[in-house]
């Protein structure tokens, strides 16, 4: 015989509300015992909350971005067999006898479910491949039935970067990724490079120890920044530009906008000078398509500026860099350092990039490798400006040298375009006015 039975969220810890990510299942599933329904995420974790019961899936009570409580009700299943029988009884205690309803939706409560895990378990099953590391598997960010579809493909999931909310693995991420592997001839990627994976240590037996989960960022950036750097061939070209009259023109600058509240940092004027840069030469302001056969060349100037934050780092955009004045480019930079700090970036704040700048001046340092933000093809970094002497001709003058380091992909532009890209930034850099033309 079968029946109702109300599935609800079961005890989930220190968490009295969490957000529902993701769900699972639709009406007319049929769902086993223990089946993830729905993914919630909090701050610190992303759990699943699996069905109390196998049956068919009635109802659904819940949708993506829905608060939920331990004891919300997730779905309606028509249950049948042992669990059904089971879980009738708790009906007759809490249904009231007088007043039988047709098809009685029977109250489960919430403790007796599974309690979820606060990573998604891994089944065990023997991998068609040895190069998956279970640890990293285990943490990846992806639904049961995702995790199953990559086991079948021998894909390490902590290689796949993720494209459904909160870049969550999705099934087309693992194609792509299997698709990327295999049209590179299998040099795509982690799972491709064949290396032992990294081994399981007790730090603590050396001393005392203290374990911090990274953040959400420091974990997206990290696999963003771990496939940027194992499937692009870097070059990084090194140049000074002489930024002396620029640096003497911002001073003034900040002086004249000072009642306007207008602070200008060497940033903004970099920011234009790329955006000319990237005019001049096209190839900078260009993707790799999937196939990477392809070059999808971009006529709009949107600019990537890399912002640390106490929880890591973000890449937020500004657009059309080209048509702003650096007046309306200081003023924006300034709002979006501000949102990123805050954590108020939406994800569209940091899409559509085609160059990014990863200026470490204001800390120090004299030059450093930044690795290119892909799709994007290229990244300027900028090193602490600091006056030297240099040769003139006839003698030695202080000049205020800023080290920039141009990072770019090889197999996109050729080691004489990335000296001629570097060349063009000291030479517009070098006077104020030539970024103005
Ligand atoms: N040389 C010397 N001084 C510099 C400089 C440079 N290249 N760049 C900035 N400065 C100065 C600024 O002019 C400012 O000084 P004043 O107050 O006297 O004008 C001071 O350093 C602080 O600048 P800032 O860092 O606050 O501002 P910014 O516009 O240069 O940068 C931002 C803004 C958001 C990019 C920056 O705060 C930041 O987060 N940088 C870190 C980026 C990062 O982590 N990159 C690494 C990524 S890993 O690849």
């Amino acid at each position: 015989m079968s029946e109702m039975v109300q599935v609800k969220v079961p005890d989930i810890g220190d968490f009295d509300e969490v957000e529902i990510i993701e769900v699972l299942v639709a009406v007319g599933d049929q769902v086993a015992e223990e089946d993830s329904l729905i993914t919630v995420e909090s701050d610190k974790a992303t759990m699943e909350i699996p069905s109390s019961h196998s049956g068919t899936v009635k109802e659904v009570k819940v949708n993506v971005g829905d608060k939920i409580a331990e004891g919300g009700l997730v779905v309606i299943l028509e249950s049948s067999g042992a669990a059904a029988a089971a879980s009738s009884e708790t009906a007759k205690e809490e249904a009231p006898a007088a007043e039988p309803a047709p098809t009685p939706a029977v109250e489960v409560a919430p403790k007796p479910a599974p309690a979820p895990s606060p990573v998604p378990q891994v089944e065990h099953k023997p991998s068609p491949t040895a190069n998956i590391n279970p640890v990293s598997f285990k943490n990846a960010h992806a639904s049961p039935a995702v995790r199953k579809f990559a086991r079948e493909l021998g894909v390490d999931l902590s290689k796949v970067s993720g494209t459904g909310r909160s870049s969550r693995i999705v099934k087309e991420d693992v194609q792509s990724f299997v698709k990327q592997v295999m049209t590179s001839g299998g040099s795509s990627g982690g799972a491709a490079l064949g290396v032992e994976p990294m081994p399981d240590i007790d730090f603590s037996q050396w001393g005392e120890v203290e374990t911090q989960p990274l953040s959400k960022i420091n974990k997206l950036t990290g696999k963003f920044l771990h496939r940027n750097w194992v499937t692009i061939p870097h070059v990084t070209q090194f140049d000074e530009a002489d930024i002396t009259s620029l640096e003497a023109f911002r001073k003034q600058s900040n002086k004249d906008y000072e009642k306007e509240g207008v602070k200008f940092t060497l940033l903004s004027f970099m920011m234009k000078a790329v955006a000319a840069g990237l005019k001049k030469y096209p190839r900078f302001n260009s993707s790799l398509d999937a196939s990477g056969e392809n070059l999808v060349m971009k006529n709009y100037f949107n600019i990537g500026i890399a912002v640390d934050t106490p929880d890591g780092l973000v890449v937020p955009v500004v657009r059309d860099v080209d048509k702003k004045s650096i007046v309306d480019i200081s003023i924006e930079l300034r709002e979006i350092s501000i949102k990123a700090r805050e954590k108020k970036l939406k994800p569209s704040d940091m899409q559509g990039g085609c160059m990014s700048i990863s200026s470490l001046g204001g800390i120090g340092g004299t030059s450093f490798t930044p690795i290119v933000n892909a799709p994007e093809v290229a990244i300027l970094g900028v090193s602490k400006a600091d006056m030297k002497p240099v040769w003139n001709g006839s003698e030695f003058e202080p000049k205020l040298m800023c080290p920039l380091s141009l990072s770019y992909d090889h197999r996109v532009i050729d080691g004489a375009d990335g000296a001629r890209f570097a060349a063009y930034m000291c030479h517009l850099l070098a006077d104020a006015r030539r970024l103005l033309l």
